[in-house]
């Protein structure tokens, strides 16, 4: 386990990793000791689908009895996932990224403007995923003021993050939250993700001013994540095309779930099976009234409840 250097017994040595990424079923896997091996996936564990392997898996590797290439010999079980639906419909579920711990939602305060539709996007998948999330308001400088609706993910639990890498605000609480965490990062391009990991860790060197994710649109399904490795040791995960709702195999009853500030409602409301539209009796619109839930956030949910109940239609 120690060791890469081939046993003296003429077993071959076997080495404990992380998969970084993978394209053409040959996966980066990046050792603890920091080496980085391509490695294909052993035909046993093959067989039991390809979907078996993702980036985050914590893998062993054996080096091939002959020559210097590695294959991936076990997987070890996930503490986490982030899945959707495979591309094409019905055949099964594809995970983009396995052993998060967190997922940090990066907007900028102004350019580009804040969306907070598009933020509850990422919110609800991570919730749909049950990954803990926090939000990042990124260019703090730039606005005088913070927006009101900061205060509806308050209310919901949401740790929220108001930074700046040009005036070096929040950098430090930020880097605490990063600290000894797998992460996925996730947000909208331009509003500073590749600047604020720049900041807190210089010398990685991330790309600024690069356009990924317009580069990647439209093939998501075929984009996928990447690792990179932390000098503590974490990673932090690109995850590109996490915004479209439609594809996480969520189903529209379970939409209020994903909705954290809901939660302590759910359950009271007249009908069992209240989708909390017009209903009455339901709980969940009383509590809006009572602003225990922000008013943008439940106009989210409407909105992406419906776009649901839309691809579900289709469906069946
Ligand atoms: N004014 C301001 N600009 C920033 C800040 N952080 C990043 N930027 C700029 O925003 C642009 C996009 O940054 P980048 O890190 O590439 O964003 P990414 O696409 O999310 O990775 C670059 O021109 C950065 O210099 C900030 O806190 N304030
Ligand atoms: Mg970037
Ligand atoms: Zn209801």
């Amino acid at each position: 386990m120690m060791s890469d250097a081939p046993a003296m017994t003429g077993a071959p040595a076997d080495v404990r990793g992380v998969v970084m990424s993978g394209t053409g079923g040959v996966w980066t896997v990046r050792a603890r000791n920091g080496e980085q091996h391509s490695a294909t996936l052993r035909g046993r564990l093959k067989q039991e689908g390809s979907d078996k392997i993702a980036v985050g898996d914590d893998v062993r590797l054996e080096r091939e009895e002959r020559g210097d290439s590695w294959a991936i010999a076990e997987i070890f079980p996930r503490r986490s996932r982030l899945a959707r639906r495979a591309p094409g419909g019905a055949h099964g579920e594809r995970v983009v990224v396995a052993n998060i711990d967190q997922v940090i939602v990066v907007f900028a305060l102004a350019k580009p403007e804040p969306h907070p539709r598009m933020l509850d996007r990422f919110l609800v998948i991570a919730a749909a995923n049950d990954i803990h999330a926090r939000i990042v308001l990124n260019k703090r400088e730039l606005v005088s003021e913070t927006p009101p609706w900061i205060e509806d993910y308050r209310i919901a639990g949401y740790p929220i993050h108001l930074t700046s890498v040009k005036a070096r605000i929040g950098l430090e609480e930020l880097a605490s939250a990063l600290y000894g965490r797998t992460s996925a990062l996730s947000g909208p391009s331009g509003v500073g993700k590749s600047s604020l990991l720049n900041a807190i860790y210089p010398g990685l060197d991330f790309r600024v001013g690069e356009i990924s994710e317009s580069v990647n649109k439209g093939r998501h399904t075929t984009v996928g994540a990447a690792m990179h490795p932390l000098p503590d040791g974490s990673f932090v995960v690109d995850t590109p095309g996490l915004r479209e709702i439609g594809v996480w195999n969520l189903h529209s009853g379970e939409l209020d779930q994903c909705f954290l500030e809901f939660r302590p409602f759910l359950g009271q409301c007249r009908f069992g099976d209240c989708r909390h539209v017009h209903e009455p009796g339901c709980r969940v619109r009383a509590a809006v009234a009572e602003k225990l839930i922000g008013s943008s956030r439940y106009d989210s949910y409407l909105k992406l409840l419906g776009e649901l109940e839309e691809t579900e239609k289709d469906q069946y």
